[in-house]
C-alpha cells in the first residue's frame, strides 16, 4: 500500500446535479400511489441507496407495498429516471468541477468516484468523464449504504492508498458521516448548516481554489 495523497468524489450533487431528476421520478412515483412529499423531505433522500429511499417515502405516504410491487415500483422509477438521465450530456458537470479535475490529472494525482448510485457509470459516460476517472466504485460494488464508508474504504483500497490520505467531496449529510468515520477527510458541497460535520464546506465548487487543493496535498489544510 503506497502513501499518497488521493481524492474520492461523490456523484449526484457534486460532479452534476441528478438530485433534481431523482426528485421527479420519486415524486411521479408518490403522485401515482396518491400522495405527495415537498422538496425538503426530498433532501432527506440525498445519499440514500434506492431500496432506502422508497422506504422513506412509503412512510411519508403512509403506505405499505408487497414486495413483489415494492420492487415493481422502484424498478419504474428507475426507469423514468434514466430517461432524464438520457438527455444529459457534459453541459451538465457542474461549474468549477472541470477546473479541479483538470489540475488533478495535470499533477497525476489519483482520483475516485464513490456513490450511491447504480446509474453512476451511465450518467459518467453520458457527460463523457467515465475515462478520466482511476477508480470508480458505485452503487454495485457495496453491500452497505453511507452513512457507512464502505464506498469510499473500497475506493481508497483501489486508489492504493490509506484512507488517511484520502479526501472525500460530498453534498449528503449520511456521505460526510461515511467520509468521517472511514477517517478521511471530508469537503462538504452545500449548505454548511446542513453539512457542520464536514471538516470544510463550499457552497459549489466555483468556491474551491486550486490553493486549497494545494494545501489539503502539502497536509496544510
Ligand atoms: P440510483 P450519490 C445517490 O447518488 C443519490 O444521491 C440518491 O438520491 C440516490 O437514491 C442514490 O444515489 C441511488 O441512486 O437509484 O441511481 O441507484 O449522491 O451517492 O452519487
Ligand atoms: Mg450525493
Amino acid at each position: 500500500m503506497s502513501n499518497h495523497k488521493a481524492f474520492i468524489f461523490d456523484l449526484d450533487g457534486v460532479i452534476v446535479d441528478t438530485a433534481k431528476f431523482h426528485f421527479l421520478a420519486w415524486r411521479k412515483l408518490a403522485n401515482d400511489l396518491g400522495f405527495d412529499f415537498t422538496e425538503a423531505q426530498n433532501e432527506q433522500l440525498k445519499g440514500v441507496s434506492r431500496i432506502e429511499s422508497l422506504k422513506k417515502i412509503l412512510k411519508w405516504g403512509e403506505m405499505e407495498l408487497s414486495e413483489e410491487d415494492f420492487h415493481r415500483q422502484m424498478a419504474l422509477k428507475n426507469e423514468n429516471y434514466l430517461s432524464y438521465v438520457d438527455e444529459m450530456d457534459k453541459s451538465e458537470i457542474l461549474p468549477g468541477v472541470p477546473k479541479i479535475l483538470s489540475y488533478l490529472m495535470e499533477h497525476k494525482i489519483p482520483f475516485a468516484l464513490g456513490s450511491a448510485s447504480k446509474n453512476a457509470r451511465t450518467i459518467l459516460k453520458k457527460i463523457d468523464l467515465y475515462d478520466k476517472f482511476d477508480a470508480i466504485v458505485d452503487g454495485t460494488d457495496v453491500t452497505k449504504a453511507k452513512p457507512d464508508p464502505e464506498v469510499f474504504l473500497i475506493a481508497a483500497e483501489k486508489l492504493n492508498t490509506t484512507a488517511q490520505n484520502c479526501v472525500v467531496f460530498e453534498d449528503s449529510v449520511a456521505g460526510v458521516h461515511a467520509a468521517n468515520i472511514g477517517k478521511m477527510k471530508s469537503i462538504g458541497i452545500g449548505n454548511e448548516k446542513v453539512l457542520h460535520e464536514a471538516d470544510y464546506v463550499f457552497a459549489d465548487f466555483t468556491e474551491i481554489e486550486i490553493e486549497f487543493i494545494e494545501k489539503l496535498l502539502r497536509n496544510e489544510k
